[in-house]
C-alpha cells in the first residue's frame, strides 16, 4: 500500500537524523510514519482530491512532509531521503528487528567498522571486533549476536495486526467477483496466531476462471509467483504471500477445514477418518468405494467423525480433539462478552488523542467502558504525569464521563515497578485511581529470582490491580525479561491480581500458552489495547483471540464483567 511505503521511508528519515543528533525531527518523523500506517485512507487519493493542502490536515503530517510525500507521488524519489542516505549509505530497514541496535549504535558501526547491515553486523560481531570499541565490549557483542538469532527465527513471518486490514479487505473484494459464493482466509490467519507465514485463500465457485483472475490482478499484488484454474499465489505489496484455493461448493467446509489446519490438527483429525475406513481431503470426506459422504459445512465433517465442531483458535493439536470426542470442549470467551478496553494513553502522557476522543472511538466501537491508563512515574520519555497533571486529568475525566452517556470511564494510569518490587508512586495517590496497572519498563536484564521476587512483590501491593504486558516480550524484536512464570500465576490469583493480555499487535502479552497457565493457576485475566492513538482501539479483536487461543472463558476475563460489577472486584483487593 502506499501509506506502507512513505511510512518506511519516513521511519528511516527519522533514524538518520538521530544519527545525527537532531533533537526535533526523529520524533517528528517517527510520529508520522506511526500514524500514516494506521491510516485509513490512502495518502496518494488524499493528493489526488486535495493537493498537498489535503495531505497536510493530516494528522502529524506538516508542510515539508506533505511536500514530501508530493515529491514521492510525482517522482517516485524523496530528495531529503536521497541525500541522508547518500551521506551514510546504510541499510536501516535491516536493523529495525534487531534489539539493542539503535540510530546511535549504528552510527559507530558504520564509522569504525565501516557495517552498513545486519549481515556486516554479524560478520564483525563473529569476528569479535565490536567488543574492540570504545564502551561496547564483550557484553553487547553477545547481546547483538543474540538479537541477530532471535530475528532469524521470525524471518518470513508477519504480525497478525499487521496484515489484518488487507486481508478483510482483499476478502471481501474477492467476494463480490463474479461467481463467487463464499470466501475465507483460512490457514494461521485464521486461527489467529500471533504471526502468520502466509495468508490462505479460499473461494467457493463453480467457475473458478473470474475470481482468479481478480486475485492476480489484485491492484495490492506486487508479482505473480504461480498461476493455475484452481490455485495462485501471489506477493503482496506489504511483503508476503498470499494463495487463493477454488473448489466447489459442495467442498467449502471440507477445504475450510483441510486449509484451516493447522498440520498437526488435521493429521489427527485424517487419522480417525482413516480408522473408520474412510479418506478426508480438502475435497471432502469419502467412504471406502470413494462416495462423498459430506463435505459442505465444517460442522458436518467434525460431526461425521464424531467430534463437536471448534473454534478456529483451538486448533493446533492442544488437546482439542480428545475434548471434542467426549464432547467436552470448554466454551471459550466469545468476541462479543468483552466489554471494554483496560489499556489506553491519550494526549496526558504519550498517546496522540485526547480523553474525549479515545471514549468517543471507543464507544463507536461498542465499548461499554474504558478505562484512561497515561504513565505516571519514571517514564519521562513517555510523558509521565505529575501529580498536578493528574489531578487536572481525573477533572477531565469526570466531565467526559459525564457527559458521554453511552460510555462509562475509569480513573486509571499505568505506573512504574522499581527494580526492588517497589512501586513508582506513593501509595496515597494510588488510592485514588479507579484502576492501576503496574508494568515493568526498566532494568530487564536481571537475573532470574531477583526479577520473580520483583513481580510478587508488585502483585502483592494492594494498589496495584493489574501486571500489564506481564512477561515484556515484543513479537520478532525481545524474548522477554526471565522469571517464574508460575510463582507469578500463583502470587497473582492469590493477591486477586489481575495479568494483562496487552492486545498491541507487536506485544500480545500473555501470549496464548501462558494463558492457558495463568488460567490453570486461577488467574484472572484483562484485556487492554495499549493504544497510543484512537486508531489503535480496534486492536481489541487481536487480543480476544489470543485469550480463545489460550482456551480463556468468560468467567476468566474481567473485561467480561459490567462495569459495577468490575469496580466491585477491583475493591476486593
Ligand atoms: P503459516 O502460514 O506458517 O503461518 O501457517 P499455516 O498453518 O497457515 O500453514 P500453511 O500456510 O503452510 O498451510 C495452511 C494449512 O494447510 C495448514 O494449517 C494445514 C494445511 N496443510 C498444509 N500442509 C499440510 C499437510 O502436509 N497435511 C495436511 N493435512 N494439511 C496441511
Ligand atoms: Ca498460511
Ligand atoms: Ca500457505
Ligand atoms: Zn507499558
Amino acid at each position: 500500500m502506499f501509506n506502507s511505503k512513505i511510512a518506511k521511508i519516513f521511519y528511516q528519515i527519522a533514524e538518520f537524523y538521530a544519527m545525527q543528533d537532531d533533537k526535533f525531527r526523529p520524533r517528528a518523523y517517527e510520529k508520522a510514519a506511526r500514524l500514516i500506517s494506521e491510516m485509513e485512507e490512502d495518502l496518494s487519493d488524499i493528493y489526488k482530491k486535495s493537493g498537498v493542502k489535503g495531505l497536510m490536515e493530516v494528522e502529524g503530517i506538516g508542510k515539508g512532509m506533505a511536500e514530501h510525500i508530493e515529491e514521492y507521488i510525482k517522482t517516485g524519489k524523496i530528495g531529503v531521503f536521497e541525500k541522508l542516505k547518500r551521506g551514510a549509505p546504510i541499510d536501516l530497514l535491516s536493523f529495525e528487528a534487531i534489539e539493542g541496535v539503535g540510530p546511535k549504535m549504528i552510527k559507530i558501526l558504520y564509522e569504525k567498522l565501516g557495517i552498513r547491515n545486519v549481515q556486516d553486523l554479524e560478520k564483525a560481531a563473529r569476528a569479535k571486533k565490536i567488543r574492540t570499541l570504545p564502551h561496547f565490549g564483550e557484553k553487547t557483542e553477545e547481546n547483538i549476536l543474540r538479537s541477530i538469532e532471535l530475528s532469524r527465527e521470525h524471518r518470513g513471518r508477519f504480525s497478525l495486526g499487521y496484515v489484518s486490514p488487507l486481508v478483510s479487505k482483499i476478502e471481501k473484494d474477492l467476494a463480490s467477483s463474479a461467481g463467487v459464493k463464499k470466501v475465507l482466509a483460512c490457514g494461521s490467519f485464521r486461527r489467529r496466531k500471533e504471526t502468520v507465514g502466509d495468508i490462505d485463500f479460499l473461494a467457493a465457485a463453480d467457475d473458478s476462471h473470474a475470481a482468479m483472475e481478480y486475485f492476480i490482478s489484485m491492484p495490492n499484488v506486487e508479482k505473480i509467483i504461480a498461476r493455475g484454474a484452481t490455485k495462485s499465489s501471489v506477493r503482496l505489496d506489504i511483503g508476503i504471500d498470499a494463495d487463493l484455493r477454488v473448489v466447489p461448493e459442495r467442498s467449502f467446509g471440507a477445504a475450510e477445514q483441510y486449509f484451516t489446519g493447522n498440520k498437526d490438527h488435521n493429521v489427527e483429525l485424517r487419522k480417525i477418518a482413516i480408522k473408520k475406513g474412510w479418506k478426508l481431503n480438502e475435497y471432502g470426506l469419502f467412504d471406502k468405494n470413494n462416495k462423498f459422504l459430506t463435505g459442505q459445512t465444517e460442522e458436518e465433517i467434525y460431526k461425521k467423525l464424531g467430534l463437536d465442531w471448534m473454534p478456529p483458535e483451538m486448533r493446533e493439536n492442544r488437546g482439542e480433539i480428545e475434548l471434542a470426542q467426549k464432547h467436552q470442549l470448554p466454551k471459550i470467551v466469545e468476541y462479543d462478552e468483552v466489554l471494554s478496553d483496560l489499556q489506553m494513553h491519550t494526549t496526558y502522557s504519550d498517546g496522540t488523542h485526547t480523553v474525549r476522543e479515545m471514549a468517543e472511538e471507543a464507544e463507536r466501537l461498542g465499548r461499554k467502558y474504558i478505562a484512561i491508563t497515561d504513565h505516571v512515574g519514571h517514564l519521562k520519555i513517555a510523558g509521565a504525569m505529575d501529580i498536578k497533571t493528574i489531578e487536572k486529568q481525573w477533572r477531565e475525566i469526570e466531565k467526559v464521563d459525564h457527559a458521554m452517556n453511552g460510555i462509562k470511564i475509569f480513573k486509571g494510569c499505568e505506573v512504574d515497578i522499581n527494580p526492588d518490587g517497589t512501586i513508582a508512586l506513593e501509595n496515597k495517590y494510588l488510592a485514588k485511581f479507579d484502576i492501576v496497572l503496574g508494568s515493568i519498563h526498566s532494568n530487564f536484564k536481571m537475573p532470574k529470582n531477583e526479577m520473580t521476587k520483583r513481580l510478587i512483590r508488585a502483585i502483592e501491593n494492594p494498589h496495584i490491580n493489574i501486571i500489564a504486558h506481564p512477561t515484556g516480550r515484543i513479537i520478532f524484536r525481545r524474548s522477554g525479561y526471565e522469571f517464574d512464570f508460575d510463582a507469578i500465576c500463583q502470587a497473582a490469583a492469590k493477591n486477586k491480581t489481575i495479568l494483562e493480555i496487552n492486545a498491541y499487535p507487536s506485544r500480545l502479552d500473555l501470549n496464548d500458552l501462558n494463558i492457558k497457565r495463568a488460567i490453570g493457576c486461577g488467574v484472572k485475566l484483562s484485556l487492554g489495547t495499549d493504544a497510543h492513538s484512537k486508531n489503535q482501539l480496534h486492536y481489541l479483536e487481536l487480543g480476544i483471540a489470543q485469550a480463545r487461543r489460550g482456551w480463556a472463558k468468560k468467567k476468566d476475563v474481567v473485561n467480561c464483567l459490567e462495569a459495577e460489577e468490575l469496580s466491585k472486584f477491583l475493591n476486593r483487593k
